[in-house]
C-alpha cells in the first residue's frame, strides 16, 4: 500500500473534491464506493478523509478513506433520488440563519433546519438577520418567545449595518463552521461583513415572491480567523434526515421534560391518549407551531417508511 496522507475536504463539485492538507489543496477524483449514494460513503466539505496522493503521471489524488464524522448536517432529498444527503461535516458551531423579513421568518422552514441541525449532533446558534429592516419589534419578540426557552441563543444580526455580526466572529476560534438557512436571508452577506475578504457573490430577493434567488450553489470551505466556514446554498426542502420516527421526538428539545411521563411507550406524540407532550402544548408550555412541525415531520417519515416495506 503506497503512503497516505489525512486531509480536510474543503469543496465537492460533482466528481472533484478538494482535500487540503499542510497548506496544499489537492485535487481529488471519487473512485469506486464514495459515489454510493450511502451516507457513510459520501464526501462533503468539512470531512476528514485519507487520500493517496497523486503519482507523478497523475495530476489528482484518489480518496481512501473517510474519517468517522463527529457532526454533520444533513437533510432528507426526496424524489427518484431519495437519501440522507451530507452538506457539511465536523462542525464546531452550526448558524442557522433566518431573516427577520424579506423573505419574512418562516418558522416551519426554521424547525426542519433545527431539527435536521439537532439529528446531526451540531453546537447551533440561531441567527436572525435583516433586523434592520422592522421597525415593530413584535416579530423579533415573538421568534425569541419561542426559540429562547429551548435553550438556543439567538442572535440579532444585520449584514447591512453590521449590528451583531461580532458576536459571531466571536464564536470563530479556529474550527469548522456553517452557515445554513433558505435562499435570500444573508448567509453570504453575513460571512462577507465578517471578513471582506471573502468575497462572495450576493444575490437579491425577488419582489414578487419574496424568496432567493440560489445565488450560492455548492458547499465551501474558506478559511477564516483561523479555521474555515462553509458557505451553504439555501435550499428550497429539508426533509428530516433521521433512520426511523422514533428519532424525531428527541430532535426536540422542549419535549424531552415531558416524553418520559405519556402513558403508552413508545409514543409518537400525535394520536395516543395520556400523551404528556400533547398535554404540554394545551398548557402553552410546549409551542404550537413547534408541535405543528412535529406533526408534519412525523407524518413525512411514516410515509416514508411505509413505502419503504411495501
Ligand atoms: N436589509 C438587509 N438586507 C440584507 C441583509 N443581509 C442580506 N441582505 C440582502 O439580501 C439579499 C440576499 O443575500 P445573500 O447573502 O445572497 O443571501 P443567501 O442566504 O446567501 O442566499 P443563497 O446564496 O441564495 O442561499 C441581498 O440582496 C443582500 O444584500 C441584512 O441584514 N439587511
Ligand atoms: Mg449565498
Ligand atoms: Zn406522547
Amino acid at each position: 500500500m503506497g503512503r497516505r496522507i489525512e486531509g480536510l475536504v474543503v469543496r465537492v463539485t460533482g466528481k472533484e473534491v478538494w482535500v487540503e492538507a499542510g497548506g496544499e489543496i489537492t485535487p481529488c477524483v471519487l473512485r469506486g464506493r464514495f459515489r454510493q449514494k450511502r451516507h457513510e460513503f459520501q464526501i462533503a466539505a468539512g470531512d476528514r478523509v485519507e487520500v493517496a496522493p497523486p503519482e507523478s503521471r497523475r495530476t489528482q489524488g484518489a480518496i481512501e478513506a473517510v474519517l468517522p464524522r463527529r457532526s454533520w448536517l444533513s437533510r432528507y432529498t426526496g424524489g427518484r433520488d431519495a437519501v440522507e444527503r451530507i452538506i457539511v461535516a465536523n462542525i464546531d458551531v452550526l448558524f442557522v440563519v433566518e431573516s427577520i423579513a424579506s423573505p419574512e421568518l418562516s418558522y416551519r422552514f426554521l424547525d426542519r433546519v433545527l431539527v435536521s441541525a439537532e439529528s446531526g449532533n451540531n453546537e447551533i446558534r440561531i441567527c436572525l438577520n435583516k433586523i434592520d429592516l422592522v421597525e415593530d419589534q413584535n416579530g423579533i419578540s415573538q421568534a425569541l418567545s419561542v426559540y429562547v426557552p429551548l435553550g438556543y441563543s439567538i442572535i440579532r444580526t444585520s449584514a447591512k449595518t453590521g449590528e451583531g455580526v461580532d458576536e459571531i466572529t466571536d464564536l470563530l476560534r479556529g474550527g469548522v463552521y456553517a452557515v445554513v438557512g433558505r435562499s435570500g436571508v444573508g448567509k453570504s452577506s453575513l460571512l462577507n461583513r465578517i471578513d471582506p475578504d471573502l468575497n462572495l457573490k450576493v444575490g437579491r430577493v425577488a419582489e414578487k415572491t419574496g424568496r432567493g434567488r440560489h445565488t450560492t450553489t455548492y458547499s465551501q470551505l474558506f478559511p477564516i480567523r483561523g479555521g474555515y466556514v462553509a458557505d451553504t446554498p439555501g435550499m428550497q426542502t429539508f426533509g428530516y434526515p433521521g433512520r426511523s420516527k422514533d428519532d424525531l421526538p428527541v430532535c426536540f428539545p422542549e419535549f424531552r421534560p415531558h416524553g418520559d411521563s405519556c402513558r403508552f411507550r413508545p409514543c409518537t406524540h400525535s394520536h395516543e391518549p395520556g400523551c404528556a407532550v400533547k398535554e404540554a402544548v394545551e398548557r402553552g408550555l410546549i409551542a404550537s407551531t413547534r408541535y405543528q412541525s412535529y406533526k408534519d415531520m412525523l407524518t413525512e417519515v411514516e410515509i416514508r417508511e411505509k413505502s419503504r416495506y411495501t
